[in-house]
């Protein structure tokens, strides 16, 4: 089963997509996320130029061997580009796989380990009463487990919070736009939101927040520590998490449980946070992270220490990935929860899918593979846009974390 073609497909359907199709010998199909918010170009780039002319009559079979191909091979390791081209290749595999073997990918991984997958879903708002608002509506869709992202008074600009309200989306057409951030007035808001939730929706709820890598570890400690009452799900990435060190801190002071790793691109980013179990969610995506080969080794590392998963899934990740976290989400013991940011009917027409939504959960469905596809003549209606996502400046113009 060798490969014949390779094909890389840039698409904006509403964002940039970057998709992988392999072609085997014998006409089996596979399809692989390859986008990189901000950075679509690069990794097509790398695709097309360096691991294209690599693929072309390799065996699709021997997905292990061309990880560590592809990893090892390449020499300069790590790096966001580099992970989430492998990933296209290692995505694309494992659909041929299940293809091959007619069964969808989750029982190539040993079978489903639950019904469905749950996931939860983005309430912001400009006000709390707003914010308030947004949750209700999502809890009325089903969901059972929501974030709650809200503007803090006097401040600019929020993470995750469009003006005027709507769809929120992170990157935006054009070049980076500049938001401002002021922690302290974040850090007295966020426990009011939160104590207004509750008192909303009862104890029942999932509530869960991104902190977006904004503070440092002892500003996260407070904050966790100011949350408790209010039993968050999870802070998510409360620290930017090149300072792995730095989650010690923050768990001496709450039990407010903690979820990182969306940035991560290999085990080597939180080894150390899962084994000294300084969080509770692993954050990686099947995207940036290398693929389901290498993520499958991470939840299992996670298994031992008590972290389960939680993998990102915004609406920059495709549908390609959303169906690859499902099927891996399905099948790994350990599994916590799953982001669904859902895309645009557009985006779901340009990549047709079997996976369904229904009472606050997800199921990757039965079709062969990873159950999703791309129609490349309506992708290719859609051309490439530049757009970035946003950067950060204290008050007094210093960069901050996004
Ligand atoms: O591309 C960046 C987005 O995916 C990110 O800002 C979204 O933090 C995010 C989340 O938790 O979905
Ligand atoms: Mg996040």
């Amino acid at each position: 089963m060798r490969i014949d073609t390779a094909k890389v497909i840039v698409c904006s359907p509403g964002r940039n997509f970057v998709t992988l199709k392999l072609v085997t010998e014998d006409g089996i199909t596979g399809v692989g996320d390859a986008t990189l918010n901000g950075r679509e170009l690069a990794v097509a780039t790398y695709l097309t130029d360096h691991i294209v002319p690599l693929l072309i009559g390799r065996d699709a079979r021997r997905i292990e061997d061309m990880w560590h191909y592809l990893y090892k091979g390449v020499y300069w390791r790590k790096g966001a580009v580099t992970m989430t081209a492998i990933a296209a290749v290692d995505m694309a595999l494992w659909d041929i796989a299940g293809k091959a073997a007619n069964m969808p990918v989750y029982r190539l991984f040993g079978g489903a380990s639950r019904d469905s997958v749950m996931v939860y879903s983005h309430a912001n708002g400009e006000t709390i009463e707003q914010t308030v608002e947004a949750v209700a509506q999502h809890q009325k869709l089903g969901y059972r487990a929501i974030r709650a992202q809200c503007a803090t008074p006097g401040q600019k600009d929020a993470y995750g919070v469009p003006k005027g309200g709507g769809r929120y989306e992170p990157a935006e057409r054009g070049l980076p736009k500049e938001t401002t951030w002021a922690t302290e007035p974040y850090l007295q808001f966020t426990p009011l939101l939160f104590d207004r939730l509750r008192r909303e929706f009862g104890p029942d709820l999932h509530l869960l927040h991104d902190v977006h890598h904004r503070l440092r570890p002892i500003e996260a400690a407070r904050l966790g520590a100011s949350l408790e009452p209010f039993h968050l799900f999870w802070m998510e990435d409360p620290v930017p998490a090149e300072l792995q060190e730095g989650f010690r801190l923050i768990r001496q002071h709450t039990t407010t449980p903690i979820a990182v790793g969306e940035v991560f691109d290999t085990i080597y980013d939180s080894y150390r946070l899962i084994q000294e179990q300084l969080i509770d969610y692993l954050r990686a995506s099947v995207v940036h992270a290398g693929g389901l080969t290498p993520l499958r080794k991470m939840a299992h590392l996670a298994e031992l220490y008590h972290v389960r998963t939680g993998c990102h899934g915004a609406t920059d990740l495709s549908p390609v990935t959303m169906a690859a976290a499902l099927h891996f989400g399905l099948s790994v013991h350990n599994f916590g929860i799953q982001e669904h940011m859902p895309h645009t009917e557009t985006t779901d027409k340009v990549f047709p899918h079997a996976y369904s939504f229904a009472d606050g959960a997800m199921h990757p469905g039965e079709r062969v593979g990873l159950g999703v596809d791309i129609d490349e003549t309506l992708a290719a209606s859609y051309p490439y846009q530049r757009a970035y996502l946003p950067v950060a400046r204290l008050d007094d113009g210093t960069v901050h974390s996004w």
